[in-house]
C-alpha cells in the first residue's frame, strides 16, 4: 500500500523519467532506434528500480495511468528528434492491460496526430503475456494500432507463454530474442536456439532484435546469422536523453 501511494505521488511530483537504449543495425552499427524505459528518482535520490514497481503498477492498475505517461513522453521525444531529423524509430513498452483497455488505440492516434509524429516509426513492446487474454480482443485490438500504421514488437521472445502459433495468428512486425539466449549465443545448443528463431523470423518476414548483446563477438555473430538489429552494453546501457543524443551524434 506504501509502495502504491507512493508510485501515484512520484507521478504528481515529476519523479519519473524515460531513459533510452540504442537499438543497432548489425551490419553497419549504426543507431536505428530506441526503446524507452521508465525509471524512478524517489526522494533522497533513492533509486527504484522497474522491475520492483512495474509488476505492482500491473497489480494495482496504475499501469494504465504511469503507460499513458510513458506512452506521452516517448511521443514527446520521438517528434523532437523528427523536428532534428534524427532518422530513429522509438520503442514504447506497454503492458497487456494498457494495450487491450477500451480507448488505448483512439488515445494513441490521437498522441500521433497531436505530435504530429509518423506512425511508422512508433513500436510497441509486448510481452508474451498479451495473449492469455481474449484472442478477438487482441486481433481487435492489434488490427487498429497497425492500421494507425504503428508496429508491434514482441518482448522478451522465448520466455514467456510463447508458442509459435501466435506469429502466425496475430500480426506482430518484430521479435525480440530474450537475453537468456544471447547469453548461451557459443553453446551448441544455445546457437541452435537462436539461429532457429532468427531463420524462423525471416521466413514469415519478421525482423529480429537481439536483446543484451555485451561483446562485438555477439555482434559478429549475429551478422553471420543476417539478424537484422541488436541492443545491449555493448553500445550502451539506457541513458538520459542528453547521453543518447549526443551517442547518436557521435556516431553519424
Ligand atoms: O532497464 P530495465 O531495468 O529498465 O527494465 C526492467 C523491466 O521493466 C523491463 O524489462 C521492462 O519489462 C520493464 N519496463 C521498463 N520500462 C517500462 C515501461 O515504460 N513500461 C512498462 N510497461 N514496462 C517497463
Ligand atoms: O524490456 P525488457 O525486459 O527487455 O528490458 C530489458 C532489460 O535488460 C532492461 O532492464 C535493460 O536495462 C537490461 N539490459 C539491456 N541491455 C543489456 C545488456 O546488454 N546486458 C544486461 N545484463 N542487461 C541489459
Ligand atoms: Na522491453
Ligand atoms: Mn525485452
Amino acid at each position: 500500500i506504501a509502495l502504491t501511494n507512493a508510485m501515484r505521488e512520484a507521478l504528481k511530483n515529476d519523479q519519473y523519467e524515460l531513459y533510452y537504449q540504442p537499438q543497432n543495425d548489425v551490419k553497419t552499427g549504426v543507431i536505428t532506434g530506441a526503446e524507452a524505459l521508465i525509471r524512478w528518482k524517489g526522494s533522497n535520490d533513492v533509486f527504484i528500480p522497474p522491475n520492483i514497481f512495474i509488476p505492482i503498477a500491473e497489480q494495482n492498475g496504475f499501469i494504465i495511468e504511469l503507460g499513458d505517461w510513458v506512452l506521452e513522453t516517448a511521443i514527446k521525444q520521438l517528434h523532437l528528434w523528427e523536428d532534428n531529423d534524427y532518422q530513429l524509430r522509438m520503442s514504447i513498452n506497454v503492458a497487456a492491460q494498457q494495450i487491450l483497455q477500451r480507448g488505448f488505440v483512439s488515445h494513441l492516434k490521437f498522441l500521433l496526430d497531436t505530435y504530429k509524429v509518423s506512425a511508422n516509426k512508433v513500436l510497441l513492446e509486448i510481452t508474451e503475456s498479451v495473449f492469455l487474454n481474449d484472442s478477438k480482443a487482441i486481433h481487435k485490438t492489434f488490427s487498429a494500432i497497425k492500421a494507425l500504421g504503428v508496429k508491434i514488437s514482441l518482448d522478451d521472445f522465448g520466455t514467456g507463454y510463447s508458442s509459435l502459433s501466435y506469429l502466425k495468428t496475430f500480426p506482430i512486425d518484430v521479435l525480440k530474442i530474450d537475453k537468456a539466449f544471447l547469453d548461451d549465443y557459443d553453446t551448441q545448443e544455445g546457437a541452435i536456439f537462436i539461429e532457429t528463431i532468427v531463420n524462423m523470423a525471416q521466413t514469415l518476414k519478421i525482423s529480429v532484435v537481439a536483446e543484451g548483446v555485451e561483446t562485438r563477438e555477439q555482434v559478429n555473430y549475429l551478422s553471420s546469422l543476417n539478424c537484422g538489429y541488436y541492443q545491449g552494453y555493448v553500445c550502451s546501457p539506457p541513458v538520459e536523453i542528453n547521453a543518447f543524443d549526443r551517442l547518436f551524434n557521435e556516431a553519424v
